[in-house]
């Protein structure tokens, strides 16, 4: 065999090695989720023939002919029995895409489809795609709703970084062929936008995270809600809030809706980011809250304080500090897998079940928003286990 092609033979088992790793529950849990050692999808789960010219003639040196540089926020969806994720996979030319990964079994062995999703354009393209939150709906589709980012032609010349974010929403049947719909129309800005999988009094109902700018929420107050006629015209009329932000709590700056919410027994929960400034910058977790089976639009559980917050290496990448989720898979015998990506960098899981999610919503107490409510939360508990403890 010639050198070249050993050394090809050398780059795809080590890939094969990498992908089929088995995962392993990280076992010092605080009994709410099981993070897994890990990460589920990295770029350098990304095909080896994505990256390389595997032509001696054409690429002697067997060089990386096309860098990937990570591999993130993720929706999720469970199809024909496998764990799918459409990952937003970054380039090292900045620019995101889609590309469907496929496990087995929901924790390790995804394995990239061979060619990534090819997104039909709106009307005035976008310049880059990003975090898709997919939705079976009860229609009969499956929709991705994903940021489209375009550069802001009305900043002053040379602003090359002024930007604006979009919904841009497209449907599927067979996660192969998109049919790209047009952009939803609305008043502000929009990212973090999803679509619940139920009619809500039979229109299309949004979760929407309007924003003053590109990365600024400004007087956008949350997370929103808004009822849409037409998911093929989609426009926005009437939006209120139904997640606010507030001063002093893990969403002080921004927040923005996960995956759509799964259907308990007991309501809708939801998973979300919340966003907080401090001198290292912005600091991103995971939270949880539910809403009625009557109205989603209505909380009734909102436990104070982050879900998950990045740990160990999750803090480091290229955007540090970050963990974001826009993927989950309920399964049918009530696990749960959370899809998260730390940092902008790379995909993890953590495993966990409706009934213990559910559980902690009803029962974590929700943030009293001073120390001293803090404080005298925290007296309640010590006194009921000091009975106990006696
Ligand atoms: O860099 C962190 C995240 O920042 C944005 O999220 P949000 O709009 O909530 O601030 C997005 O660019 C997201 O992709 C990114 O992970």
């Amino acid at each position: 065999m010639s050198q070249f092609k050993e050394k090809v033979k050398t780059l795809f088992a080590k890939y094969e090695t990498l992908i089929t790793r088995k995962n392993e529950p990280v076992e010092n849990t605080n009994g709410v989720y099981v993070r897994y050692k890990y990460p589920v999808v990295t770029a350098a789960h990304t095909p080896v023939f994505w990256r390389y010219d595997l032509n001696e003639d054409t690429n002697p040196y067997l060089m990386e002919r096309i860098g990937v540089n990570a591999t993130m926020n993720s929706g999720a969806i469970k199809w024909n029995g496998k764990y799918l994720l459409v990952v937003r996979v970054e380039g090292a030319d900045r620019k995101s895409f889609f590309a469907v990964a496929e496990s087995p079994n929901g924790v390790d062995n995804f394995r990239f489809w061979d060619y990534p999703i090819t997104m039909p354009d709106d009307v005035i393209p976008a310049t880059n795609i990003y975090d898709m939150r997919l939705t079976a709906h009860e229609d009969g589709w499956i929709y991705g709703i994903f940021c489209a980012e375009r550069h802001d032609d009305s900043a002053p010349a040379g602003d090359l970084s002024a930007a604006t974010a979009t919904a841009a929403i497209a449907r599927t049947k067979d996660l192969k062929t998109w049919e790209r719909l047009p952009d939803l129309k609305t008043k502000s800005q929009q990212r973090n936008v999803v679509l619940h999988p139920e009619f809500v009094n039979g229109k299309y109902a949004l979760y929407t995270r309007p924003q003053d700018g590109f990365i600024d929420a400004g007087s956008g107050g949350g997370i929103g809600w808004a009822l849409v006629d037409d998911i093929t015209h989609a426009e926005i009329h009437e939006e209120k809030i139904i997640d606010a932000r507030f001063y002093h709590t893990i969403k002080e700056v921004k927040n923005g809706e996960g995956p759509h919410p799964i259907k308990t027994p007991k309501g809708w929960l939801h998973l979300a980011h919340g966003v907080r400034g401090c001198a290292a910058g912005l600091r991103y977790v995971l939270y949880l809250y539910m809403t009625s089976l009557d109205d989603p639009s209505q909380v009734i559980a909102s436990p104070g304080g982050y879900f998950m917050a990045p740990e160990g290496d999750e803090r480091i990448g290229d955007v540090s500090n970050v963990l974001f989720s826009n993927g989950w898979i309920a399964d049918e015998d009530g696990t749960v897998y959370i899809y998260y990506a730390s940092s902008d960098t790379r995909m993890h899981v953590a495993v966990s079940t409706i009934d213990r999610l559910v559980d902690y919503c009803m029962n974590t107490p929700e943030d009293g928003l001073t120390t001293t409510a803090s404080v005298e939360t925290l007296k309640k508990l010590i006194d009921k286990n000091m009975k106990i403890m006696k």
